[in-house]
């Protein structure tokens, strides 16, 4: 072989090598821990060979559309260029700039607008309520955002006006005690901070080992980038006890999710002997990070990334799936999108990703007696009970309602925060392909996704000291859900 030829091959496995080895190196819990501290800092260097491709919109015509009129070139120049965010870089995304605005939707056509934009990814969509949407608005497309706000009579807050510094400050280094206690403690994680997969992984695989009798940790399943989906049960095995499914992380950029989760899991292991009987009367599952692939992305590239991370149609830019519009009941229906670059992506059908088509066969095997389902999300303080994908409710809703309504009060009277409740479609919109409805047509009677803190002021990216107050009042709420599922 000719030396050319020699040094093409080796270039080819080398960059074979490099890019398929996967991001995060991640050892068997218990053998041999990595350094302390795998929480990644959100200024860390990243080294990554993700792409970050979003859309381009190339026509003028497609400003007059916004605008509903014709504008001057020199305008649509300046909005095509702020909409011109393709990126072909492996950079972390940056914020720098980008700001969160809540526009009150008081007036019939606001929601039309915003959609729109959204389509010219001028902006995204992030949360809302009835009485408004909060949107994030990319920092080169602020100032035609506002003209068209403006000129559309449009009313809005600027709720963050930096958010890569937002971003910065949510998730600092743990302080020297809490360095200290993490290496006496045989894990890794606290609800200080945010923490990786990893040690997410090595503390449920440290209370199994270390509480044998009650906690058992399984892996149903891989994620697309071959990712241990982990549930953890609790159980003293008595065979009358009714089973409570609980998951977060379905949405990766909601991070106190799975933080609340945990947390759970940390209070029920640790604390079982003393527990109530309303908890000692329940096997628990718990899958706190449903979506582990999406969830490593927002800690390496992407903070706001919301979907799984399988490719969608090969050769396309578009990836990843919403998982809670991928779910079998009534699959494919309203708030759901056939398009691979929308974040509420359905997927090619029911249960197209081993991350839904994990879980749901798990419920449907395991052989628990599933009474209620509890999913995790945030945000917008919500209890919400199905259905979710139309403006329909279950016969039995009103004990829904009633539960639901019981552990709202219980929240708010253990730590202040109002939660509504109502069923997703009525109180939210119609989205469908959801775990909860899914869920619910299984026959599992208590169904709800908890859309956790805040109300829109930190949305996502909720700093740090947020986490135990969060959890500990829905610590509250779930023990309420545990009576009645005990009463059952
Ligand atoms: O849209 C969602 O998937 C959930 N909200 S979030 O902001 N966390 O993305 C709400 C899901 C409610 N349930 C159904 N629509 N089935
Ligand atoms: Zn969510």
């Amino acid at each position: 072989m000719g030396s050319w030829s020699e040094t093409i091959v080796f270039l080819l496995v080398a960059v074979y090598i490099v890019t398929s080895s996967p991001l995060i190196k991640e050892k068997e819990p218990g053998a041999d821990w990595p350094k302390r501290n795998s929480v990644k800092q959100p200024w860390a260097d990243q080294n990554t060979t993700d792409k970050v491709v979003e859309a381009t919109p190339t026509e003028k015509d497609v400003i007059d559309d916004i605008l509903g009129e014709e504008v001057p070139t020199e305008l649509s120049d300046i909005i095509l260029k702020a909409a011109d965010l393709t990126k072909n870089d492996v950079e972390k995304v940056d914020y720098t700039g980008a700001q969160v605005w809540k526009v009150a939707t008081n007036k019939t056509n606001i929601r039309v607008i915003i959609s729109r934009l959204h389509r010219r990814n001028l902006l995204s969509t992030w949360g809302g309520s009835q009485s408004s949407i909060d949107v994030l608005v990319k920092p080169n497309a602020l100032q035609n955002v506002t003209r068209v706000f403006k000129r559309e009579n449009i009313y809005f807050d600027v709720v963050i006006d930096d958010l890569q510094q937002r971003i910065n400050e949510e998730n600092p280094p743990l302080d020297q005690n809490e360095l200290e206690l993490q290496d006496r403690r045989g894990h890794r994680m606290t609800w200080k901070q945010y923490h990786r997969l990893i040690d997410i992984h090595g503390f449920m695989d440290y209370l199994a080992k270390t509480y044998p009798s009650i906690v058992s940790v399984k892996t149903i399943g891989k994620s697309f980038e071959k990712r241990d989906l982990k549930v953890l049960r609790i159980s003293d095995g008595k065979p009358t006890n009714k089973a409570v499914f609980i998951d977060g992380g379905f949405h990766a950029r909601e991070w106190i999710s799975p933080a609340t989760v945990t947390f759970f899991i940390n209070q029920f292991a640790e604390n079982f002997d003393v527990e109530s009987d309303d908890v000692k009367n329940i096997d628990w599952y718990f899958l706190p990070v449903v979506n582990p692939d999406g969830y490593e992305y927002t800690h390496n590239v992407d903070r706001l990334w919301r979907k799984n991370r399988r490719p969608g149609i090969p050769g396309r830019a578009c990836l990843g799936t919403d998982l809670n519009r991928n779910f079998g009941y009534r699959w494919g229906g309203k708030g759901a999108s056939n398009n691979p670059c929308s974040e509420i992506y359905r997927g090619s059908r029911a249960f197209s990703e081993p991350e839904s088509k994990a879980l749901s066969d798990f419920i449907k095997s395991s052989g628990a007696n599933f009474t209620a389902y509890l999913t995790y999300h945030s945000y917008g303080q919500y209890i919400l009970y199905p259905w979710g994908y139309d403006n329909a409710v279950p016969p039995d809703y009103q004990d829904l309602d009633s539960v639901g309504k019981n552990v709202a009060q219980t929240i708010q009277q253990t730590g202040g925060s109002e939660y509504s409740v109502g069923s997703s479609s009525g109180l939210l919109y119609p989205a469908a392909g959801g775990s909860d409805d899914w869920a619910k047509s299984q026959g599992i009677k208590y169904t709800y996704t908890i859309e956790l803190s805040d109300t829109g002021r930190f949305g996502f990216v909720l700093p740090t000291t947020y986490i135990e107050p969060v959890a500990r009042e829905n610590l509250a709420g779930l023990r309420v859900l545990a009576k009645q599922v005990h009463k059952t």
